[in-house]
């Protein structure tokens, strides 16, 4: 059994869509808000940082970008990586690594931005420039999507949920998925995978 470290609207998002969606036996373990940093939960993870997972072996992984492709590795029936060395599976790969390097560290910037100096005055711009970073890097996602609608046109995989994920961390997805026709295309295809319609309720009680 995958034991996935578990909270509300982070990083585990995407690794528990891809749980879902090849039928793993996993199970959650919630770590409430505040507790990352505690001796129990850093002894799982010494960055204190959520998701970490539990893999049936009982080796522990940590990175969301990793949990996805072992996932999709570990379940190569399900096809949610296209064929070891492909043109596809680069794009794919292309796509998560900048989606990791350029969308999820912009919003560390935003959300932790007090980290990113040793002056607290300087928080506020680092917001702001993060919100610019982020725009701009939404943008090249618009402009490489094709005809969708996944990243890889008809073809879902494990860098569509990703995105997803990513989507919905913006301070305001509906402003940003009307100025992206595609994105919101993809994320409303995505949203409708049986499997994320069975646990998007547990990050998003709202809707
Ligand atoms: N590179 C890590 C980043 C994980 C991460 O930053 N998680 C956030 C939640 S989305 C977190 O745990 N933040 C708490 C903190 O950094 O104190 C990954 O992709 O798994």
């Amino acid at each position: 059994m995958y034991q996935l470290y578990w909270a509300q609207e982070t990083g585990a998002l995407a690794p528990q869509i891809l749980l879902e969606e090849v039928g793993a036996d996993y199970q959650r373990v919630i770590i409430e808000a505040g507790k990352e940093m505690e001796a129990d939960y850093l002894a799982i993870n010494p960055r204190g940082q959520i998701p970490a997972m539990v893999l049936p072996d009982g080796s522990l992984m940590t990175e969301s970008a990793a949990m996805v492709l072992h996932i999709a590795d570990n379940y190569p029936e399900s096809k949610l990586l296209p064929e070891p060395g492909s043109t596809q599976r680069a794009q794919v790969y292309r796509w998560l690594f900048y989606a990791v390097a350029n969308l999820y560290e912009t919003d560390l910037r935003l959300y932790y931005s007090e980290r990113f100096t040793t002056s607290p005055d300087c928080a506020d711009s680092i917001k702001q420039q993060a919100r610019k970073d982020m725009d701009k890097a939404f943008e090249l996602i618009e402009q490489q999507l094709g005809d969708g609608p996944y990243l890889l046109g008809e073809t879902y995989s494990v860098v569509d949920p990703y995105l997803l994920m990513l989507v919905y961390w913006h301070e305001s997805p509906s402003e940003l998925l009307a100025r992206h026709a595609k994105l919101k295309r993809l994320c409303e295809t995505v949203l409708q995978r049986p499997a994320v319609q069975r646990i998007w309720s547990q990050h998003y009680p709202a809707g």
